[in-house]
């Protein structure tokens, strides 16, 4: 791990490199002041400091990313796939050499530990590379009509512009799930990253600069809810892109709906990870612990509901309140650092609330972790908190809470485990835990949410498709599902003969 220096108030060295403190608007290929000239700081949640400025784009500037990104669009979707794929290769080489680089601003911005980040920058250069394979395998059909004199096919074409919105906990992934398939199949995007996190979306833009893409194929413009709502009320953008809260994406799907704008939403989770008797609970125990301390929960996909079945309740009980308990805190650029600092202010807050409005039993939680918690006073540290029996009805497993904090749940057999886990308005994940191929299929087929993990949990794959049921959003990332996402059907018929048509009727 390359050592980064604190040098000069919020100027840090790198490997050499000097990161600078201010971030311009990356639009049309150019780094441009904010209009109005406003910041707001990024600050680290391990130390609470301020490290970064991030500029607040203005309305005029968001109306210039998409009028930037318009104009590219009628060249970059004539850039042939072989191009494009060219392109999106040489981007994905140079991610590589900086993701260690990435990986490092990452955790500063969010406190994410760098074991993680560094997991996901690779995974987002497989990514990238997953998609420039496709760009010239953009297939449409041809299709045979009733009538032979009639020659018809169809083919994808782009959509045009397209913004793409995210979320602080992964930055980097989740704009990757976007860029990479929008990028592929020809479409411009304007890119508002979180304002809780915008730093590594920047470094990216840099990146997409040094790789050669054409002017206003990639913009970003940063700052708050307010640039989010610029971006997505106008009938100037074809799709909405969005990661994060559920009722965020209730506002976008409505202003998109008054635009007719298309919508891949990807929003929250309250996702149950079960664990039947006929588990190898080794590994189920380490299932759980990465469903929900994993990012220190914060992650759409956490396993936050443990539904147990009540003939090995109490000792899983037990023997994952001892293993979580031994869980290490501290600095996320430390390598042996397990779990981190919650990414924000905003985010800590929410979370303490939620665990002294619980009026239920807190098997392990702050007095447990009082030492460790002792020498991190600066930092947003929820420690792995573990609520157990919790009734599967109640506000604190209904809701999602977005931290390391787990609700332990019993249940009885394979219909109260299945009831269990579909009784819930969200449909993203599920982990399925046993030794019985059978059940593990019978279950799967009937949990309503849109991933199913057997044997595994936080498994990810640039080919599994990946998005919700239900109040998870809509809309598929990832795989060659995520390339119709960002594409549409052109249908083409043609006659082939010189007969005359009659005009007062249908043909076919
Ligand atoms: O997300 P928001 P927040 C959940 C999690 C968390 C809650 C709120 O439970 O506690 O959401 O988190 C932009 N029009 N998840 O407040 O507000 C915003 O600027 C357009 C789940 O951070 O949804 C940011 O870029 N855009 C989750 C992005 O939306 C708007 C990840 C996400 O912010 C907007 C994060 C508007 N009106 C939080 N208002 C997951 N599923 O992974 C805000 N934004």
């Amino acid at each position: 791990m390359a050592k980064i220096f604190n040098i000069f108030g919020n100027v840090y060295v790198f490997k050499g490199v000097i990161i600078i403190d201010t971030y311009n608007l990356f639009i049309n290929g150019e780094w441009r002041k904010g209009k109005k000239e406003e910041y707001f700081p990024s600050v680290n949640p391990f130390n609470q400091k301020e490290w970064a400025k991030i500029t607040q784009a203005s309305a005029e500037d968001v109306q210039d990313a998409i009028e930037a990104a318009d104009k590219a669009f009628e060249l970059w979707r004539n850039v042939n796939g072989k191009e494009r794929a060219k392109l999106l290769n040489t981007f994905a080489n140079l991610l590589e050499e900086n993701s260690e680089r990435l990986a490092t601003l990452e955790s500063l911005d969010n406190g994410k530990v760098i074991r993680e980040t560094l997991t996901q920058m690779k995974f987002a250069v497989r990514n990238y590379r997953f998609f420039a394979g496709y760009t010239d395998k953009i297939y449409g059909k041809t299709i045979p009509l009733d009538n032979n004199d009639l020659f018809n096919y169809t083919k994808r074409e782009p959509l045009g512009v397209v913004a793409l919105i995210t979320s602080w906990n992964s930055p980097i992934s989740i704009l990757t799930n976007k860029l990479a398939p929008a990028l592929a199949t020809g479409n411009t995007v304007v890119i508002k990253p979180s304002e809780q996190a915008s730093v590594t979306t920047l470094e990216l833009a840099k990146i997409i600069d040094e790789a050669g893409f054409p002017s206003g194929v990639v913009n970003v413009v940063t700052g708050d809810y307010r640039v989010g709502n610029e971006l997505t009320q106008t009938d100037r953008i074809q799709k909405v892109s969005f990661t994060g809260g559920t009722e965020t994406g209730k506002i976008i799907a409505k202003n998109s709906g008054a635009n007719l704008i298309k919508n891949t939403l990807e929003l929250g989770g309250k996702s149950p990870n079960i664990i039947f008797e006929d588990a190898n609970l080794n590994a189920a125990l380490a299932g759980a612990m990465a469903g929900i301390f994993g990012a220190s929960g914060q992650t759409c996909i956490a396993g936050s509901r443990l539904l147990v079945q009540e003939s090995i309740y109490e000792s899983f009980l037990d023997q994952l309140v001892a293993k979580a308990s031994n869980i290490k805190l501290g600095n996320p650029l430390e390598k042996e650092t397990e779990m981190g600092p919650v990414a924000n202010e905003k985010q800590f807050k929410i979370i303490q609330n939620l665990i002294k409005e619980y009026g239920g039993k807190v098997v392990l939680g702050y007095k447990d972790f009082e030492d460790q918690l002792g020498q991190l006073k600066k930092g947003y540290f929820i420690p792995p908190t573990i609520l157990a029996p919790v009734d599967n009805e109640s506000t604190i497993a209904q809701n999602e809470i977005f931290g390391p904090v787990l609700c332990v749940i019993p249940f009885k057999d394979e219909n109260d485990a299945v009831q269990k886990a579909n009784q819930t308005k969200f449909g993203l994940a599920a982990g399925i835990w046993t030794e019985n191929v059978k059940k593990a299929h019978r279950v799967a087929n009937r949990i309503q949410a849109g991933t199913i993990w057997v044997n595994t949990y936080r498994t990810t794959a640039a080919q599994a498709p990946f998005g919700g049921f239900k109040s998870s959003g809509y809309g598929k990332e990832r795989g060659v599902e995520a390339l119709y996402e960002y594409t549409q059907v052109k249908n083409v018929m043609v006659n082939l003969s010189d007969d005359q048509r009659d005009p007062f009727s249908i043909q076919n």
